[in-house]
């Protein structure tokens, strides 16, 4: 089986990283425009190593996980408690590497984007009360695998994610499985029923219309893709129940673990990979696990008018 996951070790790198750092001087919190821009004019400048792995990635020719591992990262902002970096009144580019490397890196693919401004940048931290929930902010159950935003009409293509401070205990893992290695892992009767549009979404979003038919396995620019989340998907079908129920059991059969540390940035192709997270332990004293997260869409000029302004798609009372 194909492995998922196509790794660069970035440390090589920081020198020429801190200088294209540094000339990034907006405040992503304050300015959140100017920020972006001043990332999207150094696409073309990271090393031309990473540039070729991020082609060759959007290509879709590899498996569809890419890990560049240690980015620069500063110490100082390793001790902040999260909440604090919306205060920071500075522009100085050390507090902010994990965005200007999603920002450069996610502007390689296509358009971060959001429902608005507080969005684009999010903090994926654990929560109190949230521990047992299925949401990426739980910490005590692990994260199934899943498809981010799946019914949403305009899913993100990618989901990148960046670690500025991994768990104290270094357990939690993020799970990541890809669609073709699934799909030639299930039968051919299992093949068949997911790939028909017989199931329902089990999930009350303003943005998800009820009535709406999905398959799990779906062609989408010429490739396999998958939208799955065993919790939120179901049919009156029994069988293509069942076919649900293996497929789940499969999927955690096979799915591969990494774990991100700090400087780590991770690149998931959201429509080809699962994703999901191990469970670890989280004290709420303000040093947890911290990742940050930007969804990133190939191309936003798909999206009609009438549901964007500039980079923030707002469809039916959208919600992230
Ligand atoms: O915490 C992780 O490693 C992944 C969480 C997740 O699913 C997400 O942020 O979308
Ligand atoms: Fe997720």
């Amino acid at each position: 089986m194909k492995s998922t996951i196509t790794t660069i070790d970035c440390q090589k790198f920081t020198n020429q990283l801190l200088a294209l750092a540094g000339r990034c001087r907006s405040n992503p919190y304050q300015d959140l425009d100017n920020f972006l821009l001043e990332c999207h004019s150094l696409v073309q400048e990271l090393p031309d190593e990473l540039i070729h792995a991020i082609k060759h990635f959007s290509y879709k020719t590899n498996g569809g996980c890419l890990l560049l591992k240690s980015l620069p990262s500063d110490s100082k902002i390793y001790s902040f408690k999260y909440q604090e970096k919306y205060q920071l009144n500075s522009k100085s580019p050390r507090f902010f590497y994990s965005e200007i490397f999603l920002g450069i890196i996610g502007q390689n693919l296509g358009d971060v984007v959001g429902v608005e401004k507080r969005d684009i940048f999010q903090d994926v931290c654990p929560c109190p009360g949230h521990e047992m929930e299925f949401s990426a902010t739980s910490s005590q159950v692990a994260l199934q695998l899943h498809t981010e935003k799946m019914f949403h009409p305009y899913t993100p293509d990618f989901l990148l994610l960046s670690c500025i401070r991994p768990d104290r205990e270094r357990k939690a893992e993020t799970t990541i499985v890809n669609a073709e290695n699934i799909y030639q892992s299930i039968s051919k009767k299992h093949q068949d029923l997911l790939s028909s549009k017989i199931f329902y979404p089990k999930l009350d979003l303003p943005y998800i219309e009820q009535s709406m038919v999905y398959s799990v396995f779906y062609e989408y620019q010429n490739r396999l893709s998958i939208r799955f989340n065993v919790d939120f998907l179901t049919s009156p079908n029994s069988y293509a129940n069942e076919s649900l129920h293996q497929l789940n059991i499969t999927v955690n059969t096979i799915c591969e673990s990494v774990y991100l540390d700090k400087g780590d940035l991770l690149i998931i192709d959201n429509r080809r990979c699962l994703h999901g997270r191990s469970r670890f332990v989280a004290t709420y004293d303000g040093f947890d696990r911290w990742l940050q997260r930007i969804h990133v869409i190939e191309d936003l000029s798909s999206v009609p008018t009438k549901y964007k302004r500039d980079r923030f798609i707002n469809y039916k009372k959208d919600k992230i």
